[in-house]
């Protein structure tokens, strides 16, 4: 129940419910299209999502064969952050790569 709708609920109980809350976590999403470089991408795996090359190429090629793929789980700043990241350096490089984030 959350705290707003527990109208029995003291203050004891909404500290303890935040004290006790783990921060969500959140997937980073990378998207396929036909325009960005193979290599960009793994690029893109290796910098900012620190994959080692071997498994950046597999990343990278799942993508390409199914669509969409995971990058990582994080919390949501560093979830945000990585997102901003990947769709800045691509726009710089003026690639439609697209990165996107939702909770696990
Ligand atoms: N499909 C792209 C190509 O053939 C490669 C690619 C892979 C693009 C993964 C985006 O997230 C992506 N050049």
């Amino acid at each position: 129940m959350s705290p707003e709708a527990n109208t029995f609920g003291t203050d004891t109980d909404v500290v303890e419910k935040v004290a006790t809350d783990k921060p969500r976590r959140f997937k980073v999403l990378l998207h396929n299209d036909d325009y960005t470089p193979m290599d960009f991408v793994v690029l893109i795996l290796e910098s900012v999502f620190h994959k080692p090359h071997e498994d950046a190429v597999q990343i990278m090629l799942s993508v390409h064969q199914r669509g969409i793929g995971l990058c990582g789980v994080y919390t949501r700043e560093i979830a945000e952050n990585k997102t901003r990241k990947v769709l800045e350096i691509s726009r710089q490089n003026e690639y439609p790569l697209k990165c996107s984030m939702e909770p696990e």
